[in-house]
C-alpha cells in the first residue's frame, strides 16, 4: 500500500485556478509550440536535474536545475514531482504542492523534514510537452541527530485570506523554523487543541518550498508556513490563539495572539 502524506498547507482553490493554465495543451495553444507534432517525440531528452543537500540532521534541501527537450517545454510532473523511497524501496512520501505554472519559483527549491536516520533515494519526475516523463535521482543518508539546544522560531499567529474570488476564507497563519527540524506543532484556540502536526514518525513529513518570489519577504503561501482552518462556530469571536512548537531535540517555543476570527 502506498502511503502518501501531503503537506498540511492547502491552497486548493488557488491550485485549481493556476493548474488550468499550466497544462501542456494550454501552453501549446498560446506559445510558440502550438504547431509542435508529438507523434515523433517519444522521449524527454534531458530530465530536470537536482541537488540534494543535508541542511541539518533533520532537513534536506532539494534544488532543481537544467532539463531540456526539443519541444522546448520541460516541467516537473504534475503529480508527485518529488518522491522519496527508503532503502527497502518503499515509496514513503511525495510532494507536488500545486499544479504549477512556474516551477522555477514554487517547486525549484524545496525542503523536506521528517526522514528518520537511514538511507533514502529522492526522485524527481519531469515531463515534456508531449507527456513523456523522465527521472533524476539522488541518494541521501540521514544521520542520527546530535545535541541541539536552540529552540524553534515560531511567528505570532495572524489571519490570512486564501482562495480565489469565488471562494475565499480566512485561516490562521504562522511560520515555524528550526536550526535542525520541527517534530511537533500544536495549535490551540481558547485553550482547546485545534490541530496537531507530528513529524519524524515514519508517517508524516513536512515539505515546504522556499520564498516565492525570492524577495526575502515571507508572504502568504510561501515559506515554512502553516495555514490552519478553524471551525465556523468560531466566526465573530475574539479568540486566544496559541502555537506550541517542539524541535527534534525537544526544545520548545510558543507564540500567541488575541485575534477576532472572521
Ligand atoms: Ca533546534
Amino acid at each position: 500500500m502506498r502511503r502518501r502524506i501531503r503537506v498540511a498547507v492547502s491552497l486548493v482553490s488557488f491550485s485549481v485556478a493556476i493548474g488550468l493554465a499550466s497544462s501542456p495543451s494550454a501552453h501549446a495553444a498560446k506559445g510558440s509550440t502550438s504547431s509542435y507534432n508529438c507523434r515523433s517525440d517519444k522521449q524527454l531528452d534531458v530530465p530536470i536535474q537536482f541537488t540534494a543537500t543535508l541542511e541539518s540532521a533533520g532537513r534536506v534541501h532539494v534544488s532543481m536545475y537544467g532539463g531540456s527537450d526539443k519541444s522546448n517545454w520541460v516541467q516537473p510532473f504534475q503529480y508527485d514531482a518529488w518522491s522519496v523511497y527508503d532503502s527497502a524501496g518503499r515509496d514513503i512520501t511525495a510532494f507536488t504542492d500545486y499544479l504549477v505554472t512556474s516551477y522555477q519559483d514554487r517547486l525549484k527549491d524545496t525542503y523536506l523534514e521528517g526522514l528518520l536516520p537511514g538511507s533514502y533515494t529522492i526522485e524527481l519526475t519531469s515531463m515534456d510537452l508531449c507527456g513523456n516523463k523522465g527521472y533524476s535521482r539522488q541518494s541521501v543518508t540521514m544521520p542520527v541527530p546530535t545535541n541541539d539546544t536552540i529552540p524553534p522560531v515560531v511567528s505570532t499567529p495572524t489571519l490570512v485570506q486564501i482562495g480565489a474570488l469565488w471562494s475565499y476564507k480566512y485561516v490562521l497563519y504562522f511560520s515555524v523554523t528550526d536550526n535542525t527540524a520541527i517534530r511537533h506543532i500544536s495549535v490551540y484556540v481558547n485553550v482547546s487543541l485545534l490541530q496537531e502536526y507530528a513529524y519524524f514518525d515514519d508517517v508524516s513529513f513536512r515539505w515546504w518550498h522556499a520564498m516565492y518570489p525570492a524577495d526575502g519577504v515571507l508572504t502568504p503561501g510561501e515559506g515554512p508556513t502553516f495555514q490552519q482552518a478553524y471551525p465556523t462556530n468560531y466566526a465573530g469571536q475574539s479568540a486566544f490563539v496559541e502555537i506550541v512548537v517542539e524541535d527534534l531535540a525537544g526544545n520548545r517555543s510558543t507564540a500567541s495572539a488575541q485575534l477576532v476570527l472572521p
